[in-house]
């Protein structure tokens, strides 16, 4: 019987993970590392493939878990001191990317320090350009100033220094789906994703994003909503209620 599971297991895994991520190798991060992704700029060293036990950042309040599965990439830390990020890599479109739908996806997060302290100049920021066969056709773009486009979260204060720098405030965090349309595309065709995420341009503001789902499947991120944190934090106490009437 054990044996049945674990072999059924195997093959529902098989099932979802090879067309989720046809166009790209390692998608989801679940080989536990960056394997199939070029990796690049100088907050390199900073980045790491994360699981739910990872530690936050210091400051960090709001606590990100994978969006799928038990790994996910994040790219770069809390720090400031200018760095630059990028996470790619390029796929030629196969037939099985052109009938699934023709869109892909990613599940990105980011974490934004002090986006109000210069609006308009330099702040951190998070991106993903997409290039179709080496030239670019696609720019995605988000900053925290104004707290830009909505679903903004706080997640802590930040309060770091170094190198000669330093940069404390609020720290915003932004989780999405980014899905670009490769209709366009033709097989054989190569599509690069590039996501990148950048500290301020003034050294002290740091940024770092998280990304996870990145295929021509969408995989719907697991990411608890506000609503529903308190619709189970009620649940929980309506629970412990009954209990203690069941106990009297
Ligand atoms: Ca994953």
């Amino acid at each position: 019987m054990r044996k049945l599971i674990a072999s059924l297991a195997a093959a529902s895994l098989l099932a979802t993970a090879v067309p989720a991520f046809a166009l790209f190798t390692n998608g989801g991060f679940e080989t536990g590392d960056f394997s199939g992704w070029t990796l690049t700029g100088t907050g390199t060293s900073l980045s790491q493939v994360i699981t739910a036990g990872t530690a936050m950042q210091p400051g960090q309040t709001l606590d990100i878990n994978p969006y799928n599965g038990l790994y996910m990439a994040r790219l770069q830390d809390v720090s400031g001191l200018f760095h630059t990020t990028q996470l790619s890599q390029t796929g030629a479109i196969t037939q099985a990317d052109l009938n699934s739908g023709g869109k892909l996806y990613v599940n990105w997060g980011v974490v934004l320090v002090d986006p109000d302290s210069h609006i308009g100049q330099l702040p951190p920021y998070f991106s993903i350009d997409i290039l179709k066969n080496g030239s670019l056709i696609d720019s995605f773009y988000a900053d925290a100033s104004n707290r830009q486009g909505g679903g903004w979260l706080l997640a802590g204060y930040a309060s770091w220094s170094g190198g000669g720098y330093g940069g404390t405030g609020d720290m915003y965090y932004k989780q999405d789906t980014y899905a670009y349309d490769f209709s366009s595309f033709d097989l054989g065709d190569t599509l690069t994703i590039s996501m990148n995420v950048a500290d301020c341009g003034y050294g002290g503001h740091g940024g770092f994003a998280f990304l996870d789902g990145i295929g021509t499947t969408y995989e719907p991120p697991t990411v608890p909503e506000p609503s529903t944190l308190i619709l189970l934090g009620a649940g929980l106490g309506g629970l412990a209620l009954w209990r203690r009437k069941q106990r009297k």
